[in-house]
């Protein structure tokens, strides 16, 4: 569970992290795909070059579903019921890819702010987004 300092820390982070939704989730999708390649099989209906439109408007969504997190910080599961639903009934992505993207997450946010990035930070970046990738797997069984 995140304290509340972490959640200030979360929310603090967020407003950088507001302004470059498509470019942040962009960048991180990329690096998905190329450091983890495995994870492309989830997107065979995808252009993934690299600027790709459909990669852009992907990675906008998923962050702007983060924000919403961010946004519910104390009840993530009932603000991301409806992707939950998505992800456990239609879509059916491994959980270790959500690891994965996470950790594309936190290197976008520290490659784009690196004085945002302090341990603490890290450390409140990385709750959030496990919290966050507990609540889209938990309907898979
Ligand atoms: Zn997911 C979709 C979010 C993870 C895969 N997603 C999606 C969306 C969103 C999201 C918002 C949209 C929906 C609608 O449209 O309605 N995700 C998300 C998040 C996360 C995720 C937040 C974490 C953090 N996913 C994920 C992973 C994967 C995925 C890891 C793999 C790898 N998704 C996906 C897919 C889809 C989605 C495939 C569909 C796409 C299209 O468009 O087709």
């Amino acid at each position: 569970m995140l304290t509340e300092d972490e959640k200030h820390l979360i929310e603090h982070v967020w407003e950088k992290v507001l302004e470059h939704q498509e470019d942040f989730g962009a960048e991180a999708l990329e690096r998905l795909f190329t450091v983890y390649p495995s994870t492309k099989t989830y997107f065979p209906h995808f252009d993934l070059h690299h600027d790709s439109a459909q990669i852009r408007a992907h990675g906008k969504k998923v962050l702007s579903a983060l924000g919403e997190a961010v946004n519910h910080i104390d009840d993530i599961p009932a603000a991301l019921s409806k992707l939950s639903d998505l992800h456990a009934q239609t879509l059916r992505v491994d959980p270790v890819n959500f690891k994965l993207l996470s950790l594309c997450v936190v290197v976008v946010v520290g490659r784009n702010n690196p004085s945002v990035l302090t341990p603490e930070v890290h450390v409140s970046l990385d709750k959030f987004l496990s919290a966050v990738s507990t609540a889209l797997t938990a309907k898979y069984r």
